[in-house]
């Protein structure tokens, strides 16, 4: 059964990650969706994007953070439900439950996604493979949600290994598989390359991992810093990281430095109010809000100031968006241009599950306001700052640094 064929100290790393979460957890409430194309995040008429989508909807090309009307023209049939956070956070709940039996080395990545580290939990329970399975079988049967489960000697491939083989995927990397798996795969599947550092990597020929690994040791660090002997390394199977149980994050931030200097007050304020959409969406997705609001700014002299403000704990854009501008307001009067700007969120703690207002409901009682800032919240959380339609989107159409 065991085919990993590996010490505990080689192959004891267990990544997990559900299927079509959101919309699994839907199909799962209502089985006449079991099989149907599902899309999680609102009504299509609405301005808001995709959470998720089942599989059936992808195949239609439906993707997370589309706009559902984009989704809705793709897969006219599809069924558009609203988010439902606190379902989806109790089935987050017990999937860790159910992992949280086989060891205390367990480290959440997001609402559904962990890390085990397996290796002193052999004597009680068997193989890391045996274990997997057994995770996966349990949350299938006890919870009626399919789970993709990657096994590997480290967390990069252990994680790879899951998402290679969604959905209801199984699949161990080898340590003597590893290089060669790695090989033919794009530099995009590397652990920390986005978008950005692809077109960099592509810039320099590296388009394959296996370019990567080819290239002397050195060389890529040479060319782009420090994140290249990490590429590097991880392009030869190598991650030293552990699993760390209980790491929690402590911040969360975004900053760009212009491509030039600018002291246009309305297109800073857009920037920030799209920072702060991109960071909340990423709290919520955590189940976490903040209570500590910090700007950041660099004049063209190099000079930098940062000022907070603390909040009661939140997590709507709308909230700290809002909280940024002013503070912005009242740190920057025009003058000396600006080369940077970040907004970070600190003191994180978890978020109290709360329902969130249907975006189909039409109570007649009429919603109070906070009620709307949810649901308001909904719909913003998935716009992207971009496309928010506020009166300044046009300044930030204007100036748009290549790098966002
Ligand atoms: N999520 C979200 N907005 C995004 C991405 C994700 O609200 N832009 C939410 C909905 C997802 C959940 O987080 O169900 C988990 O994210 P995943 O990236 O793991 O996506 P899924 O579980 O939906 O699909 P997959 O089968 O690819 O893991
Ligand atoms: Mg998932």
């Amino acid at each position: 059964m065991d085919n990993c064929n590996l010490t505990a100290e080689t192959c004891s790393i267990i990544h997990c990650d559900l299927d079509a979460f959101y919309a699994s957890v839907e199909q799962r409430e209502n089985p006449s969706l079991q099989g149907k194309p599902v899309v999680v995040g609102g009504d299509p008429r609405s301005r808001g994007v995709v959470a998720t989508c089942s599989y059936e909807a992808r195949s239609y090309g439906v993707k997370s953070a589309m706009p559902l009307a984009q989704a809705q023209r793709l897969c006219p049939h599809a069924v558009f439900l609203p988010v439902a956070r606190q379902r989806y956070q109790e089935a987050s709940r017990q999937v860790f439950a159910i992992m949280a039996d086989y060891t205390p080395m367990m480290e959440i990545l997001s609402i559904d996604e962990a890390f085990l580290d397996v290796a002193s939990s052999l004597s009680l329970f068997g193989t890391p493979e045996g274990i997997g399975r057994t995770i996966k079988k349990r949350v299938e049967k006890e919870l009626n949600l399919k789970i993709s489960v990657g096994i590997s000697y480290n967390k990069f491939l252990a994680k790879l290994a899951s998402q290679l083989d969604k959905p209801d995927g199984f699949r161990v990397i080898k340590a003597d598989e590893a290089l060669a798996l790695l090989r033919p795969l794009p530099v995009q599947h590397l652990w920390g390359v986005g978008e950005k550092t692809g077109r960099e990597l592509d810039r320099l020929g590296l388009y394959h991992i296996g370019d990567i690994q080819d290239l002397p040791e050195g060389w890529l660090a040479d060319k782009i810093g420090s994140a290249g002997k990490l590429f590097w390394e991880l392009a030869r199977g190598i991650d030293p990281r552990p699993v760390t149980p209980g790491r929690q994050r402590k911040s969360l931030g975004r900053e760009v430095t212009f491509a030039a200097d600018t002291a246009d007050i309305n297109y800073l304020k857009d920037l920030l109010n799209r920072f702060a959409a991109e960071l909340c969406g990423k709290l919520r997705q955590n189940g976490l809000d903040t209570s500590t609001v910090t700007v950041k700014i660099k004049y063209n002299n190099f000079a930098a100031i940062s000022r907070s403000r603390t909040i009661s704990p939140g997590n709507s854009d709308m909230l700290i968006g809002e909280t940024a501008t002013d503070i912005l307001q009242d740190a920057y009067h025009g003058y000396p241009p600006l080369r940077l700007i970040g907004l970070s969120l600190g003191r994180l703690t978890p978020a109290p599950a709360l329902e969130q207002g249907s975006l189909f409901a039409n109570d007649s009682a009429g919603p109070d306001d906070n009620e709307i800032d949810r649901v308001m919240d909904g719909i913003r959380q998935r716009f992207g700052s971009e496309v928010i339609g506020r009166a300044n989107t046009l300044t930030w159409k204007k100036h748009r640094p290549p790098n966002l």
